[in-house]
């Protein structure tokens, strides 16, 4: 009976080699062609080589090449024979299951993923976010799409809903800012007291708890002012309670925090203790654009104590491109609240919007 078999190598020749080694000299070759292996991890490799020949299975080369052996060596070349067949059989189904018609969208599409996977590293991704980024592309462009739209698309997916503060007439809202040091805790929590103090008639309050750093309490009251709002300072969560509890009546009450290193035991004590106070606290993590992914990692991990958080993204006139908020997306679940990019304590913050980030991320603005 024929057996009709193929052999996929780097090179041609190495190809012929594993039809002769298999099928003997007397196979006949049927057919040629470069192929890309399955896999994104393939995907800028060389094309490799298919060769499919035909061989008659009862006249098998590997017989008649074979010197005349003792009979041990015999045995044990049959053993191999057996070997390698079993081995050519699973690799044979292997190919039969390859997505051929996937396999040929990834090949036309190379030159295209490659150029979004550039545009994507430039613009601050990192080259495995990049790398996830394009395998969803990958699957999910339909056939003919553009793949920069089909991006887009993919990106605005990942960056999901966006989840900005909104109130409920008649229920308290509360909410609390942590973060790294340094990252505009303060300055995002005056921005968002002065667009909901300006946009709606609503009734404001701040607390803040962060007595640690010097003139902390100072630069918040300042805006407090400004804004004509009621500011408290906490000295402890007992009297956190007892403030959440004397602002029921107030619509908005936005909580700052001290900045401390995200691993400081006491800091991630106090901000638990807070959370866990009867009023449904609503808390934004503060990330600065600027920061490297490997940090955000961090930070992200830091937080895993808490169940729920939104992540506002500070600093964007700073950071080269937004390309560290699809990064944090592909790792950290929750929803994006705000997005800042300036020192203006009434402008400079808007709500995320998906849509903008993933065109900036692939430099169509
Ligand atoms: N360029 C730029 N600077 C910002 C932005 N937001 C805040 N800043 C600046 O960042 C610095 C720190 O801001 P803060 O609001 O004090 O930061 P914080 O997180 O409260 O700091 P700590 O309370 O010390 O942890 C200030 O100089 C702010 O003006 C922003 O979106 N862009
Ligand atoms: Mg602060």
């Amino acid at each position: 009976m024929a057996v009709i078999r193929s052999y996929i190598a780097e090179t041609k020749k190495e190809a012929f080699d594993k039809v002769k080694l298999d099928l003997g000299c007397d196979a006949v070759i049927i057919s040629t062609r470069k192929i890309r292996r399955k896999g994104f991890a393939n995907i800028f490799k060389k094309p490799a080589f298919e060769v499919t020949a035909v061989s008659d299975s009862d006249t098998p080369q590997k017989r008649a090449d074979k010197p005349q052996a003792a009979p041990e060596r015999d045995r044990r070349i049959e053993t191999l024979e057996k070997k390698i067949t079993q081995v050519s059989d699973t690799v044979g189904k292997i190919y039969q299951n390859i997505d051929w018609l996937k396999l040929k969208q990834i090949t036309e599409a190379d030159p295209r993923i490659q150029k979004l996977y550039d545009t994507l590293v430039g613009n601050g991704i990192s080259p495995d976010g990049a790398d996830k980024l394009t395998g969803m592309v990958l699957e999910a462009a339909a056939e003919d799409e553009d793949l920069t739209e089909a991006m887009t698309r993919v990106i605005v997916g990942v960056l999901g809903e966006p989840s900005p503060i909104s109130l409920n007439p008649g229920k308290r809202k509360v909410v609390l800012f942590a973060g790294p040091t340094g990252v505009g805790k303060t300055t995002t929590l005056a921005k968002i007291a002065a667009g909901f103090a300006l946009k709606q008639n609503i009734k404001i309050a701040i607390i803040t708890e962060d007595t640690y750093r010097i003139g902390a309490v100072e630069q918040l009251r300042i805006y407090a002012d400004i804004l004509g709002l009621p500011m408290h300072v906490v000295y402890s969560p007992e009297e956190f309670l007892k403030k959440i509890e004397e602002t029921s009546d107030f619509d908005l009450v936005l909580v700052d925090t001290a900045g401390k290193n995200t691993d400081d035991t006491e800091y991630r004590k106090t901000i638990r203790s807070m959370v866990k106070c009867p009023a449904d606290i609503e808390v934004h993590l503060v990330i600065s654009a600027a920061t490297s992914a490997a940090n955000t990692v961090k930070i992200i991990d830091s937080y895993s104590y808490l169940n729920d958080y939104k992540i506002l993204f500070t600093k964007l006139d700073e950071a080269k491109s937004p390309g560290l908020i699809p990064e944090t997306k592909l790792f950290a679940s929750k929803p994006l609240s705000y997005v800042t990019y300036g020192q203006n304590a009434a402008s400079d913050i808007s709500e995320a919007n998906p849509a903008e980030i993933a065109k900036t991320v692939l430099g169509l603005t």
